[in-house]
C-alpha cells in the first residue's frame, strides 16, 4: 500500500507542479474537490473538520452516530453537529488500524466495534492485554448506557488488519467482520497451521447475547466455528446486504495487489493467505490447497482491483432517491485515492453487470484506465463508510489519511433536489 501512496503522491506533486507553470491555480485548486461524473447528481458537505471518523448509523430520520477512531461516539441532530459526544469510551486502543472501527443499529440496541485496552475477562487476569470487543448499548434519546459484552475477540499480533464493521443482517443476525492480524493459522489456510481463531473471519451471531446463530454453516465444527460465516478473509472495511436478494456482499483489502468485492455465501473461504483477486491470476495455486473446513467453499471475487487501493465499504442504495439507474446499485469507496465507484449487478444479482465492457467483462480493474468505467465520483480524500439514509440520499464519512483522519460527513443527492445549493453547481 505505501508504494501506491507514494507513487499517487508523486504524480499528484508533479500535476501541480506542471499546472503551475501553465495556468496559476488558486490556492484552493491545489486540494482535490469531491465531484461526481453524473450531472444529475450533487454532492453536498454536511459537516467538515470531523476528527478521524469511521463508522455511521441512523437512529431516526433526524439522528445519526458517528464514531470517532480515537474512542468518541458523536450525535449529529438535525443536521448540527452536537458538542458532546454521547459515549467517551476511555479505554479505546487506537494505534494504527486499531479503534472504534464499527457502529449499528437495529431498532432496538446500538452495537459497538472497539480495541479495547487492559480488557478485563471475568474471572481471569487480563492486565494490559489488547482485545476487540463488541458491546450493545441501549439508546435513551441522549447517551449510550448499559453496556453487555457480546463478543471478545483478538486484537494482536498486527495492530493493522482488524476488521471492525458490524451490521444487522435482514435475519435480524449481527454481522461482523474481522481481520487477519498477520496471523496464519487454519483461517488463513494454512493447512497445519493453529486450528481456528476468530481472526479473518466474518461472525453471524444472535444479537443478544453474542452466541452462533443457529443455522451458521459451520455448526458442526466446534464452539469457535460456530460463529463463522466465512473466513480467508485479509481485511475488510465494510460489507452490505443486497436489499434484493438478502445476500452478503462484502470489499477485501489486498497488501499491494487485488483489492476485493465477494458475493458472500454461507461457508465462503476468500482464499487469503494462499489466494487474493482471483485464483487463476496466483499462480501455481488450486483449491485444493486450501484449508476445507466441512460445510466450506472457495469462490473468486466477483470484482477485483489489480492494484490494491485500500477500498473500504460497499453500499447498495436501497432507495429510489437517484432513479431506477441507481436503486438497489452497488456503490463502494477507496481511502488512497477517495474514488467513489458505481456497479450495476447483472441480471441474477450474482456479480456485477459488466458483460458486455470489453476491458471489464474480466471483472478484473487491471488499469486506471479501466478503473474509469466503474468510477463514479472523484476528490472525496479517503472513503470509509458509505450508508443509505432514511430520506433515500447516500451518505459518505471522508477519511484522510495524510492528515490525521480528518474528514466530513457528505451526502448525495439528486441535482433537482431543492437541497442543492445552486452556488456549488457548476
Ligand atoms: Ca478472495
Ligand atoms: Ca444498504
Ligand atoms: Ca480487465
Ligand atoms: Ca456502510
Amino acid at each position: 500500500m505505501s508504494d501506491v501512496l507514494w507513487n499517487l503522491g508523486v504524480t499528484f506533486f508533479a500535476a501541480v507542479a506542471f499546472s503551475f507553470i501553465l495556468i496559476p491555480l488558486s490556492p484552493y485548486m491545489v486540494f482535490a474537490q469531491a465531484q461526481l461524473n453524473d450531472p444529475s447528481l450533487a454532492i453536498q458537505t454536511m459537516i467538515d473538520g470531523l476528527v478521524s471518523p469511521t463508522s455511521l448509523a441512523f437512529l431516526d430520520d433526524n439522528n445519526i452516530l458517528f464514531l470517532e477512531k480515537e474512542g468518541n461516539v458523536r450525535l449529529i441532530s438535525n443536521g448540527v453537529l452536537q458538542s458532546e459526544p454521547v459515549l467517551q469510551i476511555e479505554q479505546v486502543e487506537s494505534n494504527n488500524e486499531r479503534g472504534l472501527l464499527g457502529i449499528a443499529y437495529d431498532g432496538n440496541r446500538v452495537y459497538l466495534f472497539f480495541t479495547e485496552s487492559g480488557a478485563q475477562v471475568e474471572g481471569v487476569s487480563t492486565e494490559g492485554e489488547v482485545r476487540n470487543r463488541v458491546y450493545s448499548y441501549a439508546w435513551d434519546g441522549s447517551s449510550l448506557t448499559d453496556p453487555q459484552l457480546l463478543l471478545d475477540l483478538p486484537s494482536t499480533p498486527g495492530t493493522n488488519h482488524q476488521g471492525g464493521k458490524l451490521k444487522v443482517g435482514p435475519d435480524n443476525q449481527l454481522y461482523v467482520v474481522v481481520g487477519e492480524m498477520q496471523r496464519e493459522g487454519q483461517l488463513q489456510n494454512f493447512i497445519n497451521g493453529p486450528p481456528p481463531d476468530d481472526t479473518g473471519v466474518i461472525l453471524r451471531v444472535n444479537p443478544i447475547d453474542g452466541s452462533a446463530s443457529i443455522d451458521n454453516p459451520f455448526v458442526e465444527g466446534g464452539e469457535e466455528a460456530g460463529r463463522y460465516y466465512a473466513y480467508g478473509i485479509r481485511n475488510s472495511y465494510g460489507f452490505d446486504f443486497d436489499p434484493m436478494t438478502g445476500k452478503l456482499w462484502d470489499a477485501e483489502n489486498g497488501e499491494d495487489v487485488f483489492d476485493e468485492i465477494n458475493l458472500v455465501e454461507p461457508g465462503f473461504n476468500s482464499g487469503w493467505k494462499s489466494v487474493m483477486g482471483p485464483i487463476g491470476s496466483n499462480t501455481g495455486v488450486t483449491e485444493s490447497d486450501l484449508v476445507n473446513i466441512p460445510g466450506s467453499h472457495y469462490a473468486d471475487p466477483v470484482f477485483s482491483w489489480a492494484e490494491s487501493r485500500g477500498v473500504t465499504d460497499i453500499e447498495f442504495l436501497n432507495s429510489s432517491a437517484f432513479g431506477s439507474i441507481y436503486e438497489n446499485g452497488i456503490f463502494a469507496g477507496d481511502i488512497t485515492s477517495g474514488i467513489l465507484y458505481y456497479f450495476q449487478p447483472n441480471a441474477e444479482r450474482t456479480g456485477m453487470g459488466l458483460e458486455n465492457d470489453p476491458l471489464l467483462n474480466d471483472m478484473v480493474a487491471d488499469s486506471d484506465d479501466e478503473l474509469s468505467g466503474v468510477t463514479l465520483g472523484t476528490g472525496f480524500t479517503g472513503i470509509s463508510e458509505i450508508e443509505t439514509g432514511p430520506d433515500g440520499n447516500l451518505y459518505i464519512l471522508t477519511y484522510d489519511r495524510e492528515n490525521e483522519g480528518q474528514g466530513s460527513l457528505m451526502k448525495i443527492i439528486p441535482s433537482s433536489s431543492s437541497e442543492v445549493d445552486s452556488s456549488s453547481q457548476e
